[in-house]
């Protein structure tokens, strides 16, 4: 088994109630076990700013797939809540991202799969929720708290 950290996203629709199911179903089954799921927050959209909030939220994971196995069954999910990536746009509107963030302390750098994820750090609607369910763990040797500290956190509120 392998841990494995797994950001979740969406803002069209009700992206709340998609986010837990979604959970749900990447967890399903005796290959994806739940360890720790974060609270859900409204965040401003980053890289596109004129769209729609985004609700976030992360979770932990042991795993038995392999790294690609656990980024198929991410697009698997994506795909049974309505995502249609031929129809949108980089950063744009959507119901459904999953981003693989880690796993294990495995480095890859392929354009289908790169390990840990690249933009992680610049993200606080990434590391609000990780921080929350990882307080103390660092990635690549670099603390998230710290990160997060130098991120400009405004306009995050977590979801009652
Ligand atoms: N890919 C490579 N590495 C990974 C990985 N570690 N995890 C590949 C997941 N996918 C990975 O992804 C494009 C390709 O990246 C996939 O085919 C996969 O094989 P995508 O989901 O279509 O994402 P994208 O829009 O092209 O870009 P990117 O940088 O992944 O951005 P996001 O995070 O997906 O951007 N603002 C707020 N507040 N909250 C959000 O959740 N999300 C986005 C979407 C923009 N702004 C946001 C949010
Ligand atoms: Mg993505």
């Amino acid at each position: 088994m392998t841990g494995a950290y797994v950001a979740f996203g969406g803002n069209v629709g009700d992206a709340r109630t998609t986010i837990a199911r979604a959970i749900d179903a990447f967890c399903e089954g005796t290959h994806v076990t739940l360890l720790a799921r974060s609270s859900y927050y409204r965040t401003p959209p980053w890289g596109v700013t004129e769209q729609p909030p985004f609700v976030n939220a992360c979770i932990a994971v042991d795993t038995r797939l392999s790294p690609r196995g656990l980024l198929d069954r991410a697009h698997e999910v994506e795909r049974s809540f309505g995502r249609d990536r031929r129809n949108e746009t980089r950063w744009g509107p959507r119901t459904l991202d999953i981003d693989i963030l880690t796993y294990g302390d495995d480095l890859i750098d392929e354009p289908m799969l790169t390990l840990p994820h690249p933009r992680l750090f610049e993200r606080a609607f990434v590391l609000v929720p990780l921080v929350e369910i990882a307080p103390d763990a660092t990635i690549g040797g670099r603390s998230l708290r710290e990160a997060l500290d130098r991120l400009d956190t405004t306009g995050i509120e977590r979801l009652p």
